[in-house]
């Protein structure tokens, strides 16, 4: 009996160790690490809809396409005379698109494409006797299937954060073959789910590159202020030999240099007092450090400022002072008529320079899943505090154990990735998902977890709030377990309010904690103009003019929430949806952009900018 009780516990306990290890996914996930080779450029690709690559109907349909192509070359087999080999396909001969991008924006006929899609990469590489090498797959949506020279090393699932493989054996030194099969489709149990209000994206859409790295190194390597004024961090060495290593941490523009030695785990642990010379980091000086870290042959440089957040009351304080967030909601979509989310460093900077310098803001909102490093890094640099989310929106799997692990792992990826980042203030874990038990037993798994893995930043998430004749109200169990609470109202767009009713709505919401009311916005079609002199009241919906009115109403009434500490409207800029097709104002666009989709100002984007000009600092 004894011995089963204690069978049952330690069984307990591996499981939980387990599902522990499981969300420290850390292998190279902070990407500060340079590209031994950068895999950008061009690939050839071919469409596979009905999964042939994937699938093994008897053996035989697999073998005429990906899985026989693996290990030959088809063009020659096929030019054999007299063989009477044949290949339905052929990647080396097949038609190339520009990666990272997604495919949607490739080709006309991919424009609606949602499905598997094989991609392929050649390149030289030499690596070095003793070296390990890893693919760092910065993004692929949704799901990854990856083949180095016709061997499977791995396969992701989400589309919106990094994956590492180990390819030290699978690489050949010189010619390599790296074929990616990628599945853009959504299901009941994927994360989002079937149905959002974005581009289905599908493809290879952010970075892929090639990392060597000595026999040990370090994985992973944190640094941050607390609110005690001191620098906590550490570094996981990873390799034989991690363990009881020496690791230095050297921040040179500070005077700093210490060491510390990893445990049994390969961890090195620092904790120091802040250097009285430390500038801290704020929107008004973006000051970022060189840090470097040092363990044997291997070092990781990164860039990283030093701030606190924290909520007191219903503030939040940014290195100690209270601060209010002025922003917008953005998607990562670039400026531009054919958008590719390709988010390159130039347009990243396009985007988040109408944030700081058009509108006056000191905040975004990147909704609603994870953006690329690159925008991370630009607001950073640029100053801009940010909101991150995974994806867990509307509707999700709830009673999924499966789904809640990969909204955890998806989190864990993104937390890994970010967490140096000072910008990065706030973790959102849903947005407007419908109250009930299932659906928040599964956002405070999440919340508990991010505060677990990330203790120095604050947790929201954008709730729905309810509405009882001109009374609103949220009536959510998953309050108690957020620092800043969020809100989403459409009054005025959506539903039958006109713009003068929103005078008599009244907010009745709980006023311990601080509010930003994360969206708010409502559709117009740059150009779509009322004559001069019309009235509120008569106002079209869908011109510039209500657009800018219905701006003005819910500011005046946002502003009669006595908690509220912050703004991001939706949304920057006119994005591609496949669910708005008003064929004279949509036509695949939602239009609730300040900007339209190449960069346009509205009439609303001044009215946001003045209103921001004219907050109390
Ligand atoms: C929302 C969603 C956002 C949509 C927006 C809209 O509440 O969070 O993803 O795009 O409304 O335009 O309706």
């Amino acid at each position: 009996r004894l011995h089963l009780l204690l069978a049952v516990a330690l069984l307990a306990s591996a499981t939980a160790a387990t599902a522990a290890d499981d969300l420290r996914p850390a292998l190279l996930l902070n990407g500060s690490r340079d590209a031994s080779h950068e895999l950008s450029g061009r690939w050839t690709y071919s469409k596979d809809y009905y999964r042939t690559g994937l699938t093994d109907i008897n053996g035989w349909v697999a073998k005429s396409r990906m899985q026989r192509y693996r290990d030959l070359d088809v063009a020659a087999e096929e030019a054999k005379p007299g063989s009477p080999v044949f290949f339905e396909f052929d990647m080396d001969r097949g038609p190339a698109m520009e990666i990272p991008g997604a495919w949607n924006a490739a080709t006309p006929e991919l424009r609606y494409y949602d499905g598997l899609m094989w991609f392929q990469r050649k390149f030289n590489v030499q690596p070095r006797p003793g070296e390990r090498s890893f693919l760092r797959f910065e993004a692929v949506n949704y799901r990854a299937y990856v083949y180095l020279n016709g061997k499977e090393i791995g396969r992701h699932e989400g589309g919106f954060t990094p994956f590492v493989l180990e390819v030290t054996q699978a690489l050949r030194s010189g010619d390599n073959r790296l074929t990616v099969g990628v599945d853009s489709r959504h299901d009941a149990q994927s994360i989002p789910g079937e149905i959002t209000d974005w581009d289905l994206y599908g493809g290879i859409t952010r970075p892929v590159r090639l990392i060597h790295t000595p026999a040990s190194f370090i994985d992973d390597a944190t640094l941050r202020l607390t609110e005690a004024g001191r620098l906590v961090g550490s570094a996981q060495l990873n390799g034989a030999g991690a363990a009881n290593q020496t690791v230095t941490l050297n921040i040179a523009a500070l005077k700093l240099q210490v060491q510390a030695r990893t445990d049994a785990q390969g961890v090195a642990r620092f904790e120091l007092p802040a250097p009285a010379a430390l500038k801290r980091w704020s929107p008004e000086t973006p000051q970022l450090y060189d840090v470097q870290f040092t363990a044997g042959a291997d070092t990781l440089r990164e860039r990283i400022g030093f701030r606190t957040i924290a909520v007191k009351g219903d503030q939040i304080l940014l290195n100690g002072k209270p601060v209010f967030l002025r922003g917008v909601s953005a998607h990562e979509e670039e400026l531009g008529p054919n958008p590719a989310r390709r988010m390159t460093e130039s347009a990243a900077r396009a985007l988040l320079t109408e944030v700081k310098q058009g509108l006056g803001g000191n905040y975004v909102r990147l909704s609603h899943y994870p953006h690329s490093e690159t925008m991370l890094r630009m607001a950073d640099e640029l100053g801009l505090l940010v909101w991150s989310e995974i994806p867990v929106y509307w509707t999700v799997d709830w009673d999924n154990p499966v789904a809640l692990q990969k909204a955890l792992r998806m989190q864990a990826e993104t937390i890994y990735r970010d967490r140096n980042r000072a910008a990065l203030v706030m973790w959102s874990v849903g947005n407007e998902t419908p109250v009930a038990d299932n659906r928040t037993r599964f956002h405070v798994a999440l919340a508990k977890s991010a505060r677990e893995l990330d203790p120095g930043r604050l947790i929201s998430a954008a709730l729905l709030v309810e509405r009882q004749g001109d009374v609103i109200r949220i009536a959510d169990p998953l309050l108690p377990h957020l620092d800043v609470m969020a809100i989403n109202t459409y009054a005025g767009w959506y539903g039958d309010d006109k713009l003068d009713d929103l005078k008599k709505l009244r907010w009745e919401l709980p006023t311990d904690k601080p509010l930003i009311a994360s969206e708010f916005g409502a559709d117009a079609l740059a150009g779509e103009h009322d004559s001069p002199g019309t009235s509120r009241a008569q106002l079209r919906k869908w011109t510039e003019e209500y657009q800018a009115a219905y701006y003005r109403a819910t500011l005046e009434m946002l502003h009669r929430i006595p908690n509220l500490r912050g703004l991001s409207p939706w949304v920057l800029k006119d994005f591609r949806s496949p669910r708005r097709e008003h064929p004279v104002f949509q036509n695949g666009w939602n239009r609730k952009g300040l900007l339209s989709e190449t960069g346009q100002r509205k009439a609303a984007f001044d009215v946001i900018a003045e209103h921001y000009r004219l907050l109390p600092r």
